[in-house]
């Protein structure tokens, strides 16, 4: 458990917690979902590690996506958001200072306050970066209520990061406390009982249900819904027949119902990439030279979340749709992006190919416990050595595309080979993956 030193909570984790999602020891007891988003988040860092930013609007964003990542709350009030041009930002907010997005420091910060959690309840589901669900059902016993246990997180989460602030909702179910973390931001808490739902929820703006998109705003416009109350005109038959899956689970929410379960979070089992062609090829030089890209990508993904991985699998998928897969298990766990493509390579040399290529993708499996460890393909002292050396270069690498974007490094062997279409393919693929990772899927 996180004490907090002029709070003792009165008691340690019960038995009768173990089963909280089991429903059946706690019956009778009030569910209770906590949803705590981080304010502004890459912002508040930014301000944070200069304090003369403080009290400035402070604009993240840029790199190879151009867009607005966040802002401090100071320049929200000149319109700027996330996801807008950088070019519209400048122009609303011209003396903003403009910085960088910082992604391992982010992630840092993201993973401590992860852990945090973890120390208030044994059902944490990270949803993104910066917000987490955590199940409260029963833990009012342990902190006196589940009130003061919001306070208390809050706390500890300023105190962990080094001064960032987050915005608290408490809610009987999922969806409610997303939105009850908004209402009070920043550095709010917001708690919704279980007696004044129906009263909320017959005011709530139905653009504010998520899930609830443009398009499907419009059409609920169109019929003259625009609160949950609204959609409790119609009958639950109508929303099913009329929408669908969509209506129905609009619905259940203006009924306050979302059974989702807080699903806590299990790291991955293997981290993966592959590229469907343009052109089915027979070219072995194309093919290593995509699988240098996906290790180059499987090994940043593996180094940000501290894996590496002793089975490296190669996946080909022929014109005529056959598919082999060839794996190799290495004596120990690697993440750098040479030991990878090595690997890798290994496989494809020893492969033969039974026609023309359409699909080419690797992945990095067996992740276990203890340091990153390294190809051993060559002798002993060698592997140390170089993979030393690897270490170092993966972490310029790393660091120079984290500041500059993802394309503004090439390893020698991609730019010599990869033609400007196949370079321009892979780089859109690191954005949807990337932007993937950003909303934290
Ligand atoms: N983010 C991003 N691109 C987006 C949205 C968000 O890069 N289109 C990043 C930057 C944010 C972080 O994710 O700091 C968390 O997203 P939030 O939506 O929670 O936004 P903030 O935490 O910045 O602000 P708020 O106080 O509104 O939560
Ligand atoms: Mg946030």
């Amino acid at each position: 458990m996180f004490l907090v030193k002029d709070n003792p909570p009165e008691q340690g984790f019960s038995l009768e917690l173990v089963g909280i999602n089991s429903g059946k020891a706690m019956t009778n007891a009030q569910r209770w979902i906590m949803h705590m988003d981080m304010d502004a988040f890459f912002a508040s860092i930014e301000q944070m590690d200069d304090p003369s930013l403080k009290g400035r609007p402070v604009i993240v964003g840029g790199g190879h996506r151009g867009v607005v990542s966040t802002c401090s709350y100071e320049a929200r009030r000149y319109g700027v958001h996330s996801a807008m041009p950088m070019s519209e930002a400048r122009r609303l907010c011209p003396q903003a200072v403009y910085v960088r997005p910082r992604m391992r420091r982010y992630a840092e910060l993201s993973a401590r306050i992860r852990e945090l959690l973890g120390q208030f309840s044994p059902l944490v589901e990270m949803a993104s970066v910066d917000e987490a669900y955590l199940d409260a059902t029963g833990l009012e016993r342990i902190f006196g209520s589940v009130e003061r246990m919001g306070w208390q997180l809050k706390r500890a989460v300023t105190e962990i990061t080094g001064g960032l602030t987050c915005s608290v909702g408490i809610a009987p179910v999922k969806f409610l406390a997303k939105i009850s973390s908004e209402q009070r931001k920043p550095d709010g808490l917001f708690l919704l009982a279980p007696e004044d739902v129906s009263a909320f929820l017959h005011r709530l703006p139905v653009t504010d249900v998520p899930g609830v998109g443009r398009h499907f705003a419009a059409a609920l416009s169109a019929l003259g819904v625009k609160t949950c109350g609204d959609v409790l005109r119609y009958s639950e038959d109508f929303w099913a027949r009329r929408f669908g899956k969509a209506g129905l689970s609009l619905w259940d929410r203006a009924m306050g119902v979302d059974p989702r379960p807080v699903v806590p979070w299990a790291p991955p089992k293997s981290e993966s990439a592959e590229v469907t062609l343009d052109e089915d090829t027979l070219d072995r030089e194309l093919l290593c030279t995509w699988l240098m890209r996906h290790a180059e990508r499987v090994g940043a993904s593996l180094r940000r979340a501290g894996l590496a991985g002793r089975t490296v699998t190669v996946k080909v998928k022929y014109a005529d749709f056959r598919q082999v897969t060839r794996q190799i298990s290495l004596p120990e766990r690697i993440s750098s992006t040479a030991a990878i493509y090595e690997a890798a390579r290994t496989i494809l040399d020893g492969m033969e190919l039974a026609g023309s290529v359409r699909l080419i993708g690797l992945r990095v499996s067996g992740f276990e416990d203890g340091p990153p460890v390294r190809l051993s393909l060559l002798d002993e002292e060698d592997t140390v050595h170089d993979e030393r050396r690897r270490g170092s270069l993966d972490t310029a690498v790393d660091a120079l595309r984290e500041r500059y974007g993802r394309n503004a490094v090439m390893r020698g062997r991609l730019f010599a080979t990869m033609g400007g279409k196949d370079r321009e393919k892979a780089a859109s693929q690191e954005d949807k993956a990337e932007s993937r990772r950003i909303r934290g899927a």
